[in-house]
């Protein structure tokens, strides 16, 4: 296992998740990891279904037990701990298999969490910028034009123009294709993983086949009134489940599952037995 240490996730690694908004982490999986999370998903995806956009997804029931290998995985604590805090709460383990391109997208502008989110992602195939890698705008996380007037979500935020999936393309901001949008290439192998925020902009091109998917997701712990508030909403918005915590986690042994699920139960989201 190629353990993070304290030396190796570092503030630095904070500062720079602050400044760019995503992290790379080469060959974080063994070869022989890799492959059992290989065949983990494969057997997840064989119980799901593709949606209108032929993207796979797997239900959380055939997912539970990846759920649980991958959430009590240090290394995903520690780099969900390094980002959004010691108190960092699990919210899910999707396997998605995207079957296309992916067009430039990030939270919408309009509705945002009011507390981080963290996807950490790791991508089973070999990606590059010409089979489909993801593409991102370092720094576009922050969308900090909006904070100069916040009675307006809409204030200006130069890259609006592609934080939402609806674009039209007929009429691309700056006269750029989606394609020509500058960004930097997060190429993975498989044993890589990608850690950000879906605020971030970012997309996939030139796709040559299926890009399989397992990401882990976080919450940083909602505080104050505006954060617990908008974390149900967002509960509510997300068919009342989102955020409601394996009930496997909560009665867990590993107190890391249960310090990772106990903030939401705290707040009133009740645990869910698959
Ligand atoms: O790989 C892709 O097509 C895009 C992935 C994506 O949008 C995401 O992980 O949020």
């Amino acid at each position: 296992m190629a353990a993070l240490s304290s030396r190796s996730l570092s503030r630095d690694h904070f500062e720079r998740f602050r400044a760019f908004g995503f992290l790379v982490f080469r060959g974080l999986f063994t070869p022989e990891e890799t492959r059992d999370l290989e065949r983990q998903f494969d057997r997840v995806m064989e119980s799901g279904n593709r949606d209108a956009l032929g993207i796979g997804r797997g239900t959380d029931a055939a997912t539970a037990q990846l759920r649980l290998d991958l959430a009590s995985d240090s290394r995903m604590q520690d780099i969900a701990e390094c980002v959004l805090g010691d108190e960092c709460q699990f919210m899910s383990v999707n396997c998605t298999a995207y079957a296309a391109d992916t067009p430039w997208h990030a939270a919408s502008a309009v509705v945002q969490w009011a507390s981080r989110v963290l996807k950490i992602a790791i991508y089973l195939d070999p990606l590059d910028v010409h089979s489909g890698c993801l593409r991102v705008i370092p720094g576009s996380h922050r969308n900090s034009q909006r904070l100069l007037d916040p009675r307006w979500s809409l204030a200006p935020d130069p890259l609006f123009g592609i934080r939402n999936r609806d674009v039209v393309w007929d009429n691309p901001p700056w006269g750029l294709a989606p394609q020509e949008v500058p960004y930097m290439p997060l190429e993975t192998q498989p044993g890589d993983v990608l850690a950000f925020p879906e605020d971030l902009l970012h997309c996939a091109f030139e796709s040559k086949g299926p890009r399989r998917q397992i990401s882990v997701n976080f919450l940083e712990l909602p505080r104050t009134e505006e954060q617990i508030f908008d974390a149900k909403l967002h509960n509510a918005w997300g068919g009342g489940r989102l955020l409601r915590p394996p009930q496997d986690f909560v009665d867990s042994d590993d107190p890391s599952l249960r310090r990772m699920t106990h903030g939401l139960v705290a707040l009133g989201f009740e645990p869910v037995a698959d």
